[in-house]
């Protein structure tokens, strides 16, 4: 009998989004918000494109 070894699955940890990253970090809503501002306001922060961010993460803002 010839046993056959599964194949290797490898578990990667999921990529996280900077607000994803801040907000498991324990950053607060403002400082999520500066750090946007301060990265250039990228709308990939802004999906919905309302001037707030990392509403995903921390709920809508308005
Ligand atoms: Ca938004």
């Amino acid at each position: 009998m010839v046993v056959v070894e599964p194949p290797v699955t490898v578990t990667r940890a999921p990529s996280l989004t900077s607000c994803q990253r801040l907000f498991a970090e324990g950053f607060s809503y403002t400082y999520a918000y500066n750090a946007w501002v301060n990265a250039g306001r990228p709308l990939s922060w802004d999906a919905d494109r309302d001037g707030y961010p990392c509403e995903q993460s921390y709920g809508n803002r308005n």
